[in-house]
């Protein structure tokens, strides 16, 4: 299926849907508004944007984002003609958004994740794009699709949030090229910096040291972990967002090579995040049926902490370390 029938099928389409993965970042959330903005303003169409958990407020600056709805105000026996997935490795990520997506008439897959396992009728999947904002705007240029500034604001918000404020191994030269065309349009690098990352709360903050002030180190310090349980989150009354950056946090200490935080996320069951400076931790992940990057990546697993601990690391020492 040729991207070309995009623009048919989105002219034929009476109802198109939009969604991305739970727990929604700053690509996810730039990219689901940026699909919608160019529908709106190039086919004026209005599609339904849906996500599945709790929206960071830094986001909320973003454009349409109040027209986002949330699973549970979607009528799940609705049939759409269309549905349009971002930033989505993989349909399990979808969560109770699955049955919509199983329905739907015509299914397009924008990603970049490499662990995309290629579902759908149309399928652009850029690997080595920093982020999926960065392939969107590659599929609106291809199709001579009008960019707006709303729409430039939500795609520089992916590529700066998913290149870690153009930091991150995956930002190129090609990122930059779109970053510097989002700027000619309008885009203000410094508000959409002070958005995303001055904007934390005073709870978010003193969370997060209260989290790597917990932090343990193996292997010579090599690598660095800490786990988050239900009590450290209830204390602070924590947002499922309270806990992005902090492996980052451990990966900023120089003997770092790989961290990982734990968060409990139900008896004997945490979420993984990890990072890497070298070694390529989508592999660890994918033993544990996660995915993601070379250097940044997740996991769910069953067990109790120490017992994961183990596993994990385990399967770090299993890679070239
Ligand atoms: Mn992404």
């Amino acid at each position: 299926m040729k991207l070309d029938n995009l623009n048919d099928i989105i002219n034929k389409s009476k109802n198109i849907l939009i969604a991305t993965h739970i727990n929604p970042d700053g690509d996810a959330l730039g990219s689901m508004t940026a699909v919608y903005s160019l529908i709106l303003e190039n086919f004026k169409k209005k599609a339904t944007m849906l996500v599945l958990s709790h929206i960071p407020n830094v986001y909320n600056y973003l454009p349409h984002i109040k027209e986002v709805k949330f699973i549970d105000e979607v009528d799940k026996s609705m049939v759409y003609d269309l549905v349009i997935a971002v930033d989505l490795a993989a349909l399990d990520r979808l969560a109770d958004a699955q049955i919509l997506y199983e329905k739907a008439k015509f299914k397009v897959n924008i990603d970049h994740h490499k662990t995309n396992n290629k579902y759908g009728n149309i399928v652009v999947v850029e690997g080595d794009a920093s982020s999926a904002g960065e392939v969107i705007y590659k599929v609106a240029k291809d199709l001579d699709w009008k960019i707006s500034q709303d729409t430039a604001l939500c795609l520089y918000t992916s590529i700066l949030t998913d290149t870690g404020g153009f930091r991150f191994d995956n930002t190129s030269a090609q990122s930059l090229r779109i970053a510097a065309a989002l700027v000619d349009i309008g885009v203000k690098p410094v508000d959409v910096y002070k958005k995303c990352y001055e904007n934390k709360s005073k709870e978010l903050v003193l969370f997060q040291n209260y989290c790597v002030n917990k932090a343990q180190f193996l292997d010579d310090d090599k690598i660095a972990y800490l786990v988050i349980y239900k009590k450290d989150l209830d204390k602070f009354n924590a947002k499922s967002d309270y806990t992005d950056g902090i492996a980052e946090t451990l990966r900023s200490i120089h003997t770092t090579e790989v961290s990982f935080v734990l968060k409990e996320i139900g008896d004997k069951v945490f979420k993984a995040s990890m990072r890497s400076k070298h070694i390529d931790i989508a592999k660890v992940c994918e033993y544990f049926s996660g995915g993601g990057h070379k250097f940044a990546a997740g996991c769910t697993v069953k067990a109790s902490a120490e017992d994961a601990i183990k596993r994990i690391v385990n399967q770090i020492h299993l890679q070239d370390f």
